[in-house]
């Protein structure tokens, strides 16, 4: 089994200072928050970019502070969000791509996100996977319903998706696909052999989900973008909190945790 990548996704778009005190907001606060999920073992940041009036925002150019951030403090993969907030236009959300990352999200399919919609055409997704495809930047396929496990496949059909594909399963967003066991052998048995998968449950989800994974041989993220909690009724103190506590379970499990370079050989990463 491959060593256990650990992904921190350290703020989000929807999580408030008010629902969580120690949300990493601006760019130093994002990459002092990712040097310290590294230092708990983590090998990928997911990112989200906020304006320091703390809504969600994806101008390149506060992405690129926040990447050249985290570069000054170690080598952890930065992987930046194209699903941006619900109300981004699929040219804001794009963005990011254009500075050229290792990897970026990339949803492939609609669903409900709560109240709202989270919208993900075909021609989003083409759009943002031949960008992708373009700058050399590998697609974590964000998975938040079965169906679009299939839309992926299609995508791979046209030639805008190169394999092996890294899917990352979102379970347990109200609205979308739940986080039961069933949920995520059903997922992990319909991707393709020589896949690799990581899963981020939300809420209550987020710690069976990334048990079921470290024994399943799968990968886990973690952090304040997923869930904001340590246990029920505690808020977590940091991200790093959150990820100390996985690496503490793969190492009990015999998983070991994989170095960011060790994570960029698992994943197929070129640079
Ligand atoms: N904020 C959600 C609407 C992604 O980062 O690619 C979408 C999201 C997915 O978080
Ligand atoms: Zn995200």
């Amino acid at each position: 089994m491959d060593k256990l990548i650990i992904t921190a996704a350290l703020t989000g778009a929807e999580v408030t200072r008010e629902q969580q005190p120690n949300l990493p907001i601006t760019p130093d606060e994002i990459a002092e928050a990712a040097y310290e999920a590294y230092k708990a073992g983590a090998a990928m940041v997911h990112v989200h970019a906020r304006k320091s009036d703390g809504t969600p925002t994806q101008d390149k150019e506060v992405y690129r502070e926040i990447k050249e951030k985290i570069a000054a403090k170690c080598n952890i993969i930065f992987q930046p969000s194209t699903g941006g907030a619900v109300w981004h236009t699929a040219e804001e959300r794009i963005q990011p791509v254009l500075l050229k990352p290792e990897m970026a999200s990339l949803t492939a399919g609609t669903c409900n996100f709560g109240s709202d919609v989270f919208m993900n055409t075909e021609e989003y997704m083409e759009k943002f996977a031949k960008t992708m495809l373009e700058n050399g930047v590998k697609p974590e396929i964000e998975i938040f319903e079965r169906g679009m496990i299939d839309n992926a496949l299609r995508l791979v059909k046209k030639g805008l998706l190169k394999t092996p594909l890294h899917f990352d399963f979102v379970m347990g967003v109200p609205g979308a696909i739940m986080g039961e066991p069933r949920d995520l052998m059903y997922l992990v048995n319909s991707i393709p052999q020589g896949s690799t998968w990581t899963v981020a449950g939300i809420g209550r989800y987020e710690l069976p989900l990334a048990v079921m994974a470290i024994v399943m041989g799968g990968h886990v993220r973690v952090g304040f973008e997923d869930n904001i909690y340590y246990s029920k009724g505690v808020l977590a103190e940091s991200n790093a909190q959150l990820v100390a506590r996985i690496a503490r379970i793969a190492k009990e499990c015999g998983r070991e945790v994989a170095t960011p370079d060790e994570a960029r050989e698992i994943l197929g990463l070129t640079k």
